[in-house]
């Protein structure tokens, strides 16, 4: 596919086109990108969450600078969560990244959450496929954890940085959300404001609680970085705790394990979105379904009885 090639030799606005192709799920670039999985760059994953205004973008702005600095060229994928909690993040990113809009190294796509979240993995999956082919590396993933959001996009990464800050409310609340499960790296953000130290203290404390690995595998213990980033302090710490959680996950022989579990919840995720399509185009599945309803609701046949039936009928079950 041409748009496909455009994309591979970095051509911005064909890294746009074929986003905005993919996001919207049009048939041919998925099907192109599909094409070429087996051959698709695996760049680095990190993902960035935490909770609304914690600080996200600004630290992901600066980060970016340092992975510029390497020589790296940086995709992010910004999700905007459209929720009751934060509004106008889509501008937020575009104006905290600004700083890097002039750049053909970086390249910042939002996304917006609709429906859910099992389409919204889907999506962030592909976009980071377009920037993995487009040879970005990292890929970083910022998304708003504000309730279980956070555990399941923890998996679109292979690093996870979980941003807090002092002000009260929302990191007890994001601590009390298991928020601690899935970080790799913990980042005490606008240490600027008082509270910071009584925060590092709950934060080693939740992380005391977490589970023991699996039998065999290395602990890794999450180090937690001081950081104002709109002051741009404390963002080598946090760029080196990430380089070390990634050379722990290297040095185990863990990357790959991570990449496939990655690729296995997608492929879950993308039977169950299939199979709900299934159901709600006109077609032979949704006629039968259809046909077990009314037995249902005639009391002939109990739900889960006309649920595998029809899968049964279907030759799914
Ligand atoms: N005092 C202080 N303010 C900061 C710091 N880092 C970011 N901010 C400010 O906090 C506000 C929110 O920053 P964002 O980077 O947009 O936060 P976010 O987590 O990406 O926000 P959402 O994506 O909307 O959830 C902005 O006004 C930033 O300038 C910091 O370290 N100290
Ligand atoms: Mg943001």
């Amino acid at each position: 596919m041409e748009l496909l090639d455009n994309v591979k030799s970095g051509d911005t606005r064909a890294i746009a086109r074929a986003l905005t192709l993919a996001e919207s799920g049009e048939p041919d670039t998925l099907a192109a990108l599909d094409s070429l999985y087996g051959g698709l760059p695996r760049p680095q994953r990190i993902g960035v969450t935490g909770p609304p205004g914690a600080g996200k973008s600004t630290l992901t702005s600066a980060l970016i600078s340092e992975y510029r600095a390497t020589g790296a060229k940086v995709g992010v994928v910004a999700i905007d969560p459209t929720s009751p909690f934060s509004g106008g993040a889509l501008l937020g990113d575009r104006l905290r990244m600004s700083a890097h809009a002039m750049d053909a190294g970086v390249f910042v796509r939002s996304m917006a959450t609709r429906g859910q979240f099992g389409g919204l993995a889907a999506s962030t999956e592909d976009a980071c496929d377009v920037l993995a082919l487009a040879g970005f590396d990292p890929v970083i993933v910022e998304t708003v954890g504000v309730g279980q959001s956070e555990v399941d996009i923890a998996k679109l990464a292979d690093t996870t940085v979980v941003v807090l800050t002092p002000s009260a409310g929302d990191s007890v609340q994001a601590l009390k959300a298991g928020i601690m499960e899935v970080a790799d790296v913990v980042v005490i953000n606008k240490s600027d404001q008082a509270g910071a130290e009584r925060l590092e203290e709950d934060i080693k404390e939740a992380l005391e609680l977490r589970p023991m690995p699996p039998a065999g595998q290395p602990m890794w213990q999450p180090p937690i970085v001081r950081t104002v980033a709109s002051e741009g302090k404390g963002i080598r710490q946090c760029f080196d705790a990430i380089a070390h959680h990634r050379t722990h996950l290297r040095q185990h022989a863990l990357l790959a394990g991570v990449h496939a579990r990655r690729q296995g919840e997608r492929f879950d995720d993308l039977v169950m979105q299939l199979l709900r399509e299934l159901m709600r185009v006109e077609g032979v599945p949704k006629r039968a379904a259809q046909t077990f309803k009314q037995r249902v609701s005639e009391g002939e046949l109990s739900p889960r009885e006309a649920a595998r039936q029809l899968l049964a009928a279907l030759k799914i079950g």
